[in-house]
């Protein structure tokens, strides 16, 4: 027992520096210190860094040895020997994945440890101070000043830790082990159709909050009465309870205090008789500020209703018709992991040219410069996380992983009027336990959020008997709000030419997203509309896709597969694809083909626009 002691109070600490605190409700909007720009990496594929040479972890032992890279270890002499030193290490640019950035890392998976030295000038012992990463894929282990902060994993959302014990005002610095092996087990899983970039994609930034501060908070139209504002706050802080939070909203006139209960909570409910709604061809946002005496946080935030009635998708209770397009977060211009707000002005400015009101965020949650300016520009956004394919559905753990991440990203992006779908999944093969897993997540979806749509890109089949008629059958269309599906008719099977014969037949009284469907062509490569890789060939399947999708009486909205090339590891072809997959409107040299005008002709001539 004398022995177990010790091990259980190290047990104790580990969890809770493990486990990762809530996260900052909008810290998008508030000032904070960036730490983006070069880190210094170290590449280090065996793990050296992490595991001593028993293959323990060095941060697991009360007494790493300078092997151990997050100690940052310095020689202490001529005599002393450490074989690593950050300092003289290249650097990467940070947000930025690192595939992109250094040729011989194109292909890299693995661990490699990034370093950044910081100052706090006006460091304050009173205040709180925390580290937030935007994203990092996949697995993140984050220690300041040689003190494990916490770890992370899944590589699309975001995670903030407290580390004001850790601070001083001068000579800190941050090491972040990133891993981004693919495992069996994980979300996603090993095979996707996407590169695996690694890195810390996205921005790393240090806040100073005071003592008690607002941790979280939501506020929307409410879902019955159009004329409330319903949401809630929590604060954090020793002085959380019975605290009086003031709610602002200029535009609308609006003071409203609320007092939190003994945890720090507090409801919301503010009638808003004169609001304007948030609309995609009116996008109105109102300025929103909560307040204490020390505390202050700002917002910009439309209010709108999303709902479905039969076989229609209401937006504010008009009929609305979504004309979209299925995006990867990626630049393919500049090559790499999309993260800016530039990045997000390239890609959904072409979607609006596209004639879209609407955008799939695939197949994991972009970067949050996305949400925030489709709030800005009027487009609905599809939001997705990465249950892909064959994920391992019996395993406990990787539930918890794919609702680890639902979670984070609903906490990040559910005060943006631009997102009314949850999307729970992608072609994910049929099975029981897949069923109860995905149930599972929709109904954590709900009960986080009840104010948007929950689907799932499905799969249709032909039925038995008679191969042009194509039928959903997937017990999972009967829990979702939508019944989305992907079909590739004329691609992965089926003659284009048949395409005006096929019939889609969905029996059930939900609205339907055509969540993909396309064909590859390299930009460029012109030829007879029935040879393939063609740009004539892309633009006959859209041609004959288009209006026989248009037949199906539930028909409320579709999203094809994709506005621009992509790369992928599966696309190895070396005359067609050289590592991309082809299906774009758009090539990596930002080159529209043929497709993209006879999408944004069909939407051009489709649909009402509330
Ligand atoms: C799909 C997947 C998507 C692929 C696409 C393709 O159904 O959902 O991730 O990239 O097909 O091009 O095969």
């Amino acid at each position: 027992m004398k022995k177990l002691i010790p091990l259980l109070l190290m047990l104790l600490a580990s969890t809770q520096l493990f486990s990762q605190e809530n996260l900052l409700q909008n810290a998008y909007s508030r000032d904070g210190s960036t730490l983006n720009g070069r880190w210094n990496y170290i590449l280090d594929p065996y793990e050296s860094g992490f595991y001593n040479y028993r293959r323990e972890p060095h941060d697991q032992s009360e007494n790493p040895g300078a092997g151990a890279y997050f100690l940052n270890s310095k020689p202490k002499d001529e005599t002393d020997r450490v074989e690593y030193d950050f300092d003289v290490a290249p650097t990467l640019v940070v947000p930025g994945d690192w595939n992109s950035q250094k040729e011989n890392l194109l292909y890299y998976e693995g661990t490699l440890w990034y370093k950044k030295s910081f100052d706090i000038p006006d460091f304050d012992a009173k205040k709180r101070y925390y580290l937030h990463f935007g994203a990092v894929n996949y697995f993140a282990d984050v220690y300041v000043n040689g003190k494990k902060l916490g770890t992370h994993r899944g590589g699309f959302t975001p995670f903030n830790f407290e580390m004001t014990e850790l601070l001083k005002a001068k000579d800190n610095f941050v090491i972040v082990r990133v891993d981004n092996k693919r495992a069996a087990d994980e979300v996603p899983t090993v095979s996707t159709d996407w590169w695996n970039y690694g890195g810390i994609t996205r921005g790393v930034t240090i806040y100073e909050l005071s003592q008690t501060f607002i941790e979280d908070y939501n506020l929307q139209l409410d879902t019955k009465n159009p004329s409330l504002l319903t949401g809630s706050l929590q604060l954090n802080g020793p002085a959380k309870a019975d605290t009086r939070v003031e709610i602002s909203i200029p535009g609308l006139k609006i003071k409203k205090s609320v007092t939190t209960d003994a945890e720090g909570f507090a409801t919301i409910e503010i009638p808003a008789k004169k609001l304007v709604r948030w609309t995609t061809t009116n996008p109105k946002r109102y300025a929103v500020t909560l307040s204490t005496d020390s505390d202050e946080i700002s917002d910009t935030i439309g209010f709108r209703n999303i709902a479905t009635k039969g076989s229609d998708i209401l937006l504010n209770k008009d009929k609305i018709f979504l004309k979209g397009i299925s995006i990867h977060e990626e630049n393919v211009m500049r090559g790499g992991r999309a993260y800016s707000m530039e990045d997000a002005r390239v890609l959904l400015g072409w979607a609006k040219e596209l004639g879209c009101n609407f955008v799939r965020l695939a197949h994991y949650p972009h970067n949050e410069n996305m949400v925030r300016l489709a709030d800005e520009l009027g487009l609905l956004v599809w939001e997705e996380i990465p249950v892909y394919w064959t994920i391992d559905w019996e395993n406990s753990k990787t539930y918890n992983r794919a609702e680890t991440q639902l979670k984070e990203v609903i906490a990040r992006d559910k005060n943006r009027a631009s997102v009314i779908i949850w999307s729970m999944a992608n072609e994910t093969p049929q099975s029981d336990a897949r069923l109860k897993f995905l149930t599972d997540l929709a109904n954590t979806t709900k009960s986080l959020d009840s104010t948007r749509l929950i689907t799932a890109a499905l799969e249709d089949h032909p039925s038995e008997g008679n191969k042009d008629k194509m039928v959903i059958e997937d017990k999972f269309a009967e829990v979702v709000d939508i019944v989305s599906f992907n079909q590739y008719y004329g691609w992965y099977g089926g003659a284009i030419e048949n395409l005006k014969n096929i019939r889609w037949e969905i029996d059930i009284d939900k609205p339907v997203i055509i969540s993909e469907f396309g064909a590859a062509a390299l930009q460029g490569n012109h030829g007879n509309k029935t040879e393939m890789w063609t740009e004539e060939n892309q633009e006959y399947l859209y041609e004959e896709t288009l209006p026989t999708l248009a037949k199906i009486p539930q028909l409320s909205g579709m999203t094809p597969w994709i506005l621009t090339d992509f790369r992928s590891p599966r696309r190895m072809h070396d005359v067609y694809q050289n590592g991309y997959n082809r299906k774009g409107l758009i090539s990596e040299t930002g080159d529209k083909k043929k497709a993209f005008y006879t999408l944004q002709d069909f939407y051009d001539g489709f649909g009402n626009e509330p």
